[in-house]
């Protein structure tokens, strides 16, 4: 029988193969990719993002998770009948402009993809204008900016103003962290969340859009 238990614990163990023939035994026997997906992929990985925010899991445990996660979201995800299953929110995640530091960015990508959320990864070096078209062309519902450089930091308030600008900012909840950024700077600058890791990014959004 189909152990949404045990696919969750590969997933926590980074354990790619067990993940898989998990995910494809359940598939097999008919279980509901939604189920399989919330019962056992975002399950392990709200575990790693615990684990992780309580110093139990470094950096390298949480890709190895993400990656066993990834690679067994890709066998169900194809079974998802259009609106099956809702996304959580859309995020659009990006490095911003002159910033081309990446890993933070891609783990906080990885825990709220785990986390149920739609991502749509703008890279490094993102502009305020491309964050603004990823809400008007793209329907985001969630913008989450990351800035390793204090000397970016400021283009964080540059695509908040650039939001309000094109009159979109009221479609959009804008989340902000990254090694230099603060609770106090988010305030300054109108973001609505700050998350001090990739966990809490996750447990910020969710809050965020109730
Ligand atoms: Co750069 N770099 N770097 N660098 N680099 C730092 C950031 C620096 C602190 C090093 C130092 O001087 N001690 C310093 C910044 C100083 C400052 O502004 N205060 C610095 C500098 C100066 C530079 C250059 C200017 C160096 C130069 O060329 N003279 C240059 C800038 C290039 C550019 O971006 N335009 C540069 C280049 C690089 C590399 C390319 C060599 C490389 C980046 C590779 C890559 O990302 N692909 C690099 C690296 C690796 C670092 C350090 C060593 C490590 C950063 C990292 O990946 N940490 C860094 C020093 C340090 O932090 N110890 C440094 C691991 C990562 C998991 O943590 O990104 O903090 P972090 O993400 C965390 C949280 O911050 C949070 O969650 C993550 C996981 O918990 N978080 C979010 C991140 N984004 C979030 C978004 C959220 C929420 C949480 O919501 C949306």
């Amino acid at each position: 029988m189909a152990d949404m238990q045990a696919l969750a614990e590969a997933v926590i163990s980074g354990n790619k193969d067990v993940a898989e023939s998990l995910t494809q035994a359940a598939i097999d026997e008919g279980v509901g990719p939604a189920d399989v997906i919330n019962n056992g992929l975002i399950a392990g990985m709200m575990v790693v993002g615990e684990k992780f925010k309580n110093n139990e899991f470094y950096v390298p445990e949480v890709l190895i998770a993400a990656r066993a996660m990834q690679s067994a979201m890709g066998l169900v995800k194809p079974l998802l009948a259009e609106g099956e299953m809702e996304a959580r929110g859309r995020v659009a995640i990006g490095t911003v402009k002159g910033d081309l530091h990446d890993i933070g960015k891609n783990l906080v990508a990885m825990m709220l993809e785990g986390g149920g959320y739609e991502i749509v990864d703008l890279t490094v070096d993102v502009s305020p204008e491309q964050f603004v078209e990823a809400v008007s062309a793209q329907g985001c519902n969630v913008i989450a900016l990351s800035a390793l450089l204090t000397t970016t930091m400021p283009s964080m308030k540059d695509t908040v103003d650039a939001l309000v600008e094109a009159g979109v900012r009221d479609q959009v909840k804008v989340v902000i962290g990254g090694a230099p950024v603060t609770q106090s700077y988010a305030d300054e600058i109108g973001a609505d969340g700050y998350a001090p890791d990739a966990a809490s990014a996750v447990d910020s959004v969710a809050e965020l859009l109730g």
